[in-house]
């Protein structure tokens, strides 16, 4: 079995607004990848600052900052065996135009700046954004009485 991983997901403002909250986090269910913590909240500036910290400087962060920002998004931490790939590779590329056909972004999404949803992309990444978003708790572990359907 592969690696017991954590991974941050957060289900951005175009997604609640578009009605499709339940469509996204039913993808990563089927999958087989648990919720182990979701919380539903309008990012701050400055929390949004420290996510996308690495974009800082480029052409596109004050429009990135503005789009987190600007309607409630679904925060989520997903457990599972390779998580963090398994996650990325449901989401598709960061542009929808060259997404593979059946990730969320190609099925759901046209436009860079419109995506729909982010995935931490490391392990490194995924422990920081866990930190960032669910550091003073909201994690919770639990047994899921279908795993042995699902894992090895
Ligand atoms: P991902 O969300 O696939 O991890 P990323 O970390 O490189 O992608 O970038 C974070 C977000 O920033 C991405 O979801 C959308 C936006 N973004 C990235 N590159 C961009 C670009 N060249 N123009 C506009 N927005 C961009
Ligand atoms: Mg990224």
């Amino acid at each position: 079995m592969a690696k017991m991983e954590q991974t941050l997901v957060i289900i951005k403002p175009d997604a609640v607004q578009r009605g499709l909250i339940g469509e996204i986090v039913g993808r990563f269910e089927r999958r087989g990848l648990k919720v182990t913590a979701m919380r539903f909240e309008q990012i701050g500036r400055d929390v949004a600052g420290q996510h996308y910290a690495e974009h800082q400087g480029k052409p596109f962060y004050d429009g990135l900052v503005d789009y987190i920002t600007s309607s409630p998004s679904v925060l989520m931490v997903l457990a599972g065996p390779g998580a963090i790939q398994a996650t990325r590779n449901t989401i598709g590329a960061t542009r929808p135009v060259e997404a593979a056909m059946g990730t969320i972004r190609a099925d759901l999404a046209l436009e860079v700046g419109r995506n729909l949803v982010h995935g931490s992309d490391g392990p490194e990444a995924a422990t920081r954004e866990i930190d960032l978003f669910f550091g003073d708790g909201g994690v919770v572990d639990y047994e899921r009485s279908l795993d042995r359907w699902v894992l090895e």
